[in-house]
């Protein structure tokens, strides 16, 4: 995989922005579009079969509309090339015609046509993607938007994680889709990975369904797409899609609680006594907090704060102290621990394997 794909995902993002149209056509035009060479949230590079009906849909629907843009701007040179000034011109008004029944007719009829061509086949991919029977093998996911990270849970295999998900890889042969059940604890999200589906809302007070299925191993980015909050732009998505084995391992790791043991007992004792048992949930040592993302198996995470930062030793340090250096407008406050304390902290938060 790339090296670092939080930043590649910004850096991609702005050129996305400044490339804008010229990228994207290069894109399609060029048929780069298979080996992803561009960027690893690509629409034109779908891998999951939502996201293959979206983009088969979006390439019919620039082919509509490609053929309008050529006919409507060949129309336009065609007749100011043809009618301009002349030097011979003999000043006087052409012939003024009004109302001919074909051209209106035309250009009436013509466009009610590519209207309702394009809502009904629009209309049968949505059905396509959401009516779709869950087959018996198929993996459950709950997920809740936060302000401003991914809760993430496993109702079958008691499993509770945040802001990375893991799901099997899955083929036509052997199906093993992941259905998503999307709710919100606070306002509105979105949850969006391109390449292996559209967006669906997370909406306080309701329950929205969609699902996944990669087809190829690796890792999947996406974000929140629905603006809520300071934080919206640093509240990403990384979606790990593992081969059957390797996703049945990551289940029974997540399982299994990390052993207490002496180098954290400090950390740990601190880590119960501050608020952050309040806010933070690690099995096996009491507490629930919600309120922030569930700590059991932090360090087998890549990530910190919803893939704010990579996690490591120095960024967990530095995210504790101060983690809105990180994301401006977090939701954690800073805990004000003394530098041995967060020492202590540190060393117990690196034994959650
Ligand atoms: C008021 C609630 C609150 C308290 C108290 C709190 N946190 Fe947090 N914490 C959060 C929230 C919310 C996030 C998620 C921030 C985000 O990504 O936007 C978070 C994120 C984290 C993360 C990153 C987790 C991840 O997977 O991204 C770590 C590590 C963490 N907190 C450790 C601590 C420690 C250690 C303490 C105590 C010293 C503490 N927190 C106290 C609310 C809290
Ligand atoms: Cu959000």
């Amino acid at each position: 995989m790339i090296e670092s794909p939080i930043i590649l995902t910004f850096q991609r993002r702005a050129s996305l922005a400044t490339g804008g149209i010229v990228l994207l056509c290069s894109q399609v035009c060029c048929g780069a579009v298979r080996s992803d060479p561009f960027s690893p949230t690509n629409i034109f590079s779908p891998a999951s079969p939502p996201a293959h009906a979206i983009a088969n849909l979006a390439y019919f629907v620039l082919l509509i509309t490609a053929a309008i843009f050529a006919t409507v701007f060949g129309l336009i040179i065609y007749v100011v090339a043809k009618y301009r000034r002349r030097p011979n011109d003999d000043g006087k008004e052409p012939p003024q015609v009004y109302g001919s029944n074909a051209v209106e007719t035309a250009w009436t009829v013509v466009p009610i046509i590519v209207v309702v061509v394009l809502s009904l086949v629009t209309a049968r991919v949505i059905h396509q993607i959401q009516e779709v029977p869950k087959p018996p093998g198929a993996v459950d996911v709950q997920i809740i938007g936060h302000q401003f990270w991914w809760e993430i849970r496993y109702p079958k295999y008691g499993v509770v994680t945040a802001n990375e998900i893991h799901v099997p890889v899955g083929s036509a042969a052997e199906p093993r889709p992941t259905f998503l059940e999307l709710r919100s604890a606070d306002v509105a999200h979105s949850f969006w990975v391109p390449r292996l589906a559209g967006k669906t809302n997370l909406i306080p007070n309701r329950v929205n369904t969609m699902w996944i299925e990669p087809e190829r191993a690796g890792v999947y980015l996406g974000q929140c797409a629905e603006y809520c909050g300071t934080q919206h732009a640093l509240m990403l998505i990384r979606v790990y899609a593992d081969d059957p084995d390797a996703f049945d391992r990551w289940i029974k790791g997540q399982q299994q609680y990390a052993e207490p043991n002496a180098i954290g007992a400090a950390g740990r004792e601190l880590f119960q006594a501050n608020a952050c048992i309040n806010c933070h949930t690690v099995n096996g040592i009491g507490g629930a907090g919600r309120f922030g993302p569930d700590l059991t198996h932090l360090m087998s995470r890549a990530t910190l704060g919803s893939g704010a930062t990579e996690n490591t030793q120095e960024n967990l340090r530095a995210w504790i102290m101060q983690p809105d250096h990180f994301k401006p407008g977090v939701l954690m406050p800073a805990m004000n621990l003394s530098d041995s304390d967060l020492d202590n902290v540190v060393r117990y938060l690196l034994t959650l394997k």
